[in-house]
């Protein structure tokens, strides 16, 4: 009961460090769960890589309206009303910039890596 009650602190804080990793690694999220969120006229995560094949779902929390762009004309979304949704299906490797038409600061990339 001793070494317990000894133990026991140094497994929360072990627990906590692990949990405060998860939480700071959103690019390893997941694969099921690639989620950028639009908040405050920015993408987050700005930067977010997958693999092929995974499917990224991106959702507004702004009342404002934004679009999911990309640059090279792979993927482009309706303007997006506040909690809607935009969904794309990454099946080639590359970094995909985008971009909010509406914002064109709104600038952010999803990597999409091969033989993962
Ligand atoms: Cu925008």
């Amino acid at each position: 009961m001793h070494i317990l009650s000894r133990a026991a602190p140094l497994a929360a804080i072990a627990t906590l460090a692990i949990a405060a990793l998860a939480w700071g690694g959103g690019a390893h999220a997941d694969p099921d769960q690639n989620l950028v969120t639009i908040k405050n006229f920015d993408f987050h995560p700005m930067s977010i890589t997958v693999p092929v094949g995974a499917t990224v779902t991106w959702t507004n929390k702004d009342g404002e309206p934004h679009t999911v762009t990309s640059i090279d004309g792979t993927f482009r979304s309706d303007a997006l009303d506040q909690d809607d949704t935009f969904t794309f299906k990454f099946t080639k490797p590359g970094v995909y910039k985008y971009l909010c038409t509406i914002h064109p600061r709104m600038m952010a990339s999803v990597t999409v890596k091969a033989g993962q």
